[in-house]
């Protein structure tokens, strides 16, 4: 059997030494067995590990709590005001969703996730989480999403809500909005909730991500997040997300030792076991110890020492070892008998072992997650990680529904149930043992009721004590704003004003010089966060490398390669730009953690996101819907944009659609420019929608394209910049030919517009005025908006949409292109009613060739603008059909060719 060749190419300096060791390992086996020859080697490895000797990492150990009984901490709290706190919690967080379901039959809510995790949370919040009153550091937590009633049930406890706010879990419509929203949505609940959690596997990576931006944010010295932890509840399920594991070798390669994870491992998901056939912890361990991390099991509860004690023969351990989930969750449902015959039973060391105990006894072996001991064993080695370099996950085996009695607990429909009937709430509360809290009769009413201590009892008390001695309230979103930022001056934006000259620039190129314009700013510059995805070359922002340095928490320990050019790639311990490599949803992370570090840190900084438009909306639209629920504040920039300026690339890359998804999202405001003028207006308006006196929580969205032309000057127009935010302006007046329409532009469509515009002037005797559309997102929502207030107010006078107002000023069809789907500009076409309406787009899949080909296939070129312009004025009899059938011959349009939408 080879184990790992690798050893037989090692130098054996001593063969004889060797084969001693050899040979009393193999004498060990014979004579005492595997048991003990496993143990001999794992105190080996141990010792090895404390003298230094480094060996390749092993990636599981047995199925023990990793903390022996013996190195327990002591518990500096007390526990029996502890468990009478955690009783209340539990009580409650459990009546808010009955009740929540008695009064609106359906409107869900989770009673066993909570119950699995309170112990995990009530040793967080009594002795771990920092809260940040009066400025200080912090800790963050992400709760597990489903868990959210027991966060509340807290927060009841402690008079930060009452009894009416828990009878709105759900109901946010009323009480002019502030009902208690399902999950963590800072969205819904921005003074408290901080971070949104309950799309799975999106915590996970956004608190990993959050845990390196603080360390940015050190590094920069921006902000002093030395003692600041990142803990991140997630679901043993969750952990199937490839989110939520993908990037925990980051954690490690980063020295992430102020992030902790803790696993409830409850061995269930919605439908069913998390791993049936196996076991999830030792699987999720060596995951986590393989990509470097610190594991911390917490498996056996307290009275399970006694039993492991006496284990000389090894044979619990090996019952342990080969017990798989499943199994596990049938022994949380049966009585103790059945776990006295088949767990113990078979063997009769076992069962000997166990035969002092009762089947009540049996019954009631907790499982670690449960034992608020090592549960604080194990948070407290994670927290004293701090300064090791290495990020620790603590995986809890706990049972899903823990003391919601028999019918609930452990069983696989346990995650849908919301309701309780009085016999289960009796069974609870006995459970709970509140019995002098909550009478039999007080459970025979209508409403089951809620219980909370007295502001004048020990047990509140305590628990504010507890709260105060570690820095206040968590969760609380806003915090002190420490830092504020000074807007950049208008010089960063002032060079687009005279555009390009002669010179043919992208609308790319003229965002990065912005940005290193922004970079530069004295008093501003510190706050921008370039974020890119191995991309920076294909948008030219390499130029960026040298002046910004790239963040690499470890410094350059290499000579680049490219040492000696202009352009090299330099890290650095205080680089700015977040370099992320080829992970959108890590860049989003990103992102997230830098747009909402004004709430998390007190500090407002302004991230610059710059990816593959294709590889946005699309590839992380999830982690896109959460930076809006975040209140994620920055700039989102879809690069290499449109289905044909992005020559070459083809059916994966060319983006038509990103708009499209853009306009789905609430707070994200979607730009589409043609001019760097207009990049420039976007950047510097939004900056002051986002960071000024008044800042709102919104974030943009703004095309990039890669066509270089030459950018012409900004126009003088009065109150351009406030034009061009509102979606449309007119860019050019029309001639003085025959007919007349008026044709809108956005981004790279510009160029045949401008040519049609000119063309049918000159041939077809049609004058047309130019439009640039910079958002139809904007425009619609004004139309929604103003079409709305007039139906609410019918006696008015109505109000006009800018679309509306500002098409109706000029005559004949309106043609509207640009490199995206027809339906991002349909999106306003009802709004224009006194006209004909024409889109052009891009519908269908991109394919790879030419510009000036794929246009032509899209039917957005030139002679195809000019043809539908001819063909609109055909349909309003002010050109006879005829003759968009000569312009039909006379571009060589065939009229036979296949429908892109289709091909
Ligand atoms: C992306 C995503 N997919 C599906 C769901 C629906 N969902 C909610 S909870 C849940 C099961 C969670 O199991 P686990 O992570 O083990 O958490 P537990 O409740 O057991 O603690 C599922 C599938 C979701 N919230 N997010
Ligand atoms: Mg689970």
């Amino acid at each position: 059997m080879l184990f790992d060749g690798s050893v037989h190419q090692l130098p054996d300096t001593d063969p004889t030494e060797t084969q001693e060791w050899l040979d009393s390992l193999d004498a060990v086996v014979e004579t005492q067995g595997k048991t003990r020859a496993r143990y001999l080697m794992s105190r080996l490895l141990e010792r090895a590990r404390e003298t230094q000797v480094s060996f390749p990492a092993t990636v599981s150990t047995p199925y023990v709590n990793t903390i022996p009984a013996e190195h327990e901490p002591w518990f500096p709290g007390d526990e029996h005001l502890e468990r009478r706190i955690r009783a209340y919690i539990r009580w409650n967080a459990a009546m808010m969703v009955v009740r929540a379901n008695a009064n609106a039959e359906g409107i869900g809510g989770h009673l066993s996730t909570f119950a699995s995790s309170a112990s995990l949370y009530e040793v967080g919040f009594n002795h771990f989480f920092r809260g940040k009153d009066d400025g200080q550091a912090g800790d963050h937590v992400y709760f597990q999403g489903h868990a959210a009633p027991g966060v509340y049930a807290r927060a009841f406890l402690e008079r930060r809500l009452e009894a009416d706010d828990l009878d709105h879990f759900r109901r946010e419509i009323g009480r002019g909005g502030r009902g208690l929203s399902s999950y963590p949505h800072p969205r819904l609940m921005p003074e408290f909730w901080e971070f949104p959690t309950v799309s799975m596997g999106l915590g996970p990576i956004t608190a990993l991500y959050h845990a390196r931006f603080n360390r940015y944010l050190t590094n920069r010295k921006l902000d002093d997040t030395t003692d600041s932890r990142v803990w991140a509840f997630l679901g043993d399920g969750e952990c199937d997300e490839p989110e939520s594991l993908g990037a925990l070798s980051l954690a490690a390669r980063e020295h992430l030792d102020n992030l902790v994870f803790v696993v409830n491992c409850n061995l269930q998901r919605l439908d069913g076991p998390v791993r049936g056939n196996g076991k999830i912890i030792q699987e999720l361990e060596a995951v986590f110890r393989g990509a470097g991390w610190n594991v911390v099991k917490v498996i056996w509860g307290s009275k399970w020492d006694e039993l492991l004690a006496r284990d000389v023969s090894g044979a619990l351990l090996n019952k342990m070892n080969t017990t798989v989930d499943g199994e596990f969750q049938r022994y949380t449902v049966e009585d103790g008998n059945y776990i006295r015959e088949n767990f113990f039973g078979p063997d009769p060391r076992l069962r000997e072992m166990v035969s002092h105990l009762t089947d009540a006894d049996l019954q009631a072996l907790p499982r670690g997650g449960h034992d608020y001991r090592k549960v604080y064993a194990a948070f407290k080695a994670a927290a004293d990680n701090l300064g090791t370099g290495r990020p620790t996950a603590i995986l809890c085996k706990t049972v899903k529904g823990w003391t919601l009695g028999p019918e609930i607990e452990g069983r696989n429909a346990t995650h849908q149930i919301k309701k309780m009937n009085v016999d289960q709430l009796r069974v609870l509360r006995d459970r709970l043992h509140l019995n002098d809290e909550i009478s039999d009769e007080m459970l025979e009413g209508d409403v089951a009721p809620y219980y909370r201590p007295a502001e004048d009892s020990v047990e509140y008390q305590y628990l504010v004590e507890r709260r105060r001695a570690l820095g206040g309230f968590v969760p609380r979103r806003t915090g002190t704003a420490k830092r504020r930022l000074t807007l950049p001056s208008d010089d960063a934006f002032r060079e687009f004003d005279g555009g390009s000259g002669q010179q043919s620039v992208s609308t790319t190129m003229g965002f990065t010089r912005l940005l290193r314009n922004l970079a530069r700013d004295a008093s501003f510059g510190e706050r921008v966060v370039p974020i890119i995805p191995d991309e920076a070359r294909t948008f030219g922002m390499d130029s960026l490398f040298r002046e910004l340095k790239i963040y690499a928490s470890q410094g350059q320990k290499y000579e680049p390669v490219d040492h000696d050019l202009l352009l090299s790639y330099s890290e650095s311990t205080s680089g700015q730009i977040l370099e992320e490599g080829i992970t959108e949803a890590g860049s989003l992370a990103s992102f997230i953690a830098a747009g909402t570090a004004y709430a998390t840190r007190g500090v407002e900084m302004v991230p610059f996101y710059t990816f593959y438009s294709m590889f946005g909306f699309q590839r992380v639209g999830d982690l896109i819907w959460q930076a809006a629920d975040a209140r994620t504040r920055g700039f989102l920039l879809g690069a290499t944009a449109g289905r044909t300026t992005l020559l070459g690339e083809g059916l994966q890359h060319q983006d038509g659609h990103s708009l499209v998804l853009a306009s789905t999202v609430p707070p994200c405001r979607a730009y589409d420019p043609a001019f760097a003028y207009e990049v420039a207006a976007i950047v510097r308006s939004g900056l002051h929608e986002m960071y000024g006196e008044v800042p709102n929580d919104v974030f943009y969205y703004v095309t990039l394209y890669n066509e270089n032309y030459p950018m012409p000057a900004r126009p003088a127009i009065a109150d351009l910049d406030a034009q061009i935010m509102r979606g449309l302006y007119k860019w050019a007046d029309a001639g003085t030919a025959k007919h007349r329409a008026s044709l809108v532009f956005s981004g790279s469509a510009h160029s045949a517009v401008r040519a049609a515009a000119r063309e049918l002037e000159s041939r077809w005797d049609v004058a047309c005025e130019l439009w640039s559309a910079t958002s139809y997102k904007t425009l619609r929502e004004n139309a929604l908006d103003v079409e709305r207030w007039n139906r609410l107010h019918p006696t008015a006078a109505p109000r006009q949409a800018d679309v509306t107002r500002l098409l109706d000023e000029g005559s004949g069809p309106v043609v509207a292109v640009s490199d995206f789907m027809r339906i991002v500009p349909e999106q306003v076409a009802r709004f224009v009613p006194n006209r004909l309406f024409v889109p052009l787009g891009t519908d269908g899949f991109g394919r790879s060739d030419t510009r000036t080909a794929l246009r032509r296939h899209f039917e957005i070129d030139m002679p195809h603008v000019v043809v539908a312009t001819l063909h609109a004025l055909a349909r309003t009899a002010e050109v006879k059909p005829e003759v968009v059938a000569d312009a039909i011959a006379h571009y060589g349009l065939d009229a036979e060719s296949i429908n892109p939408q289709y091909a």
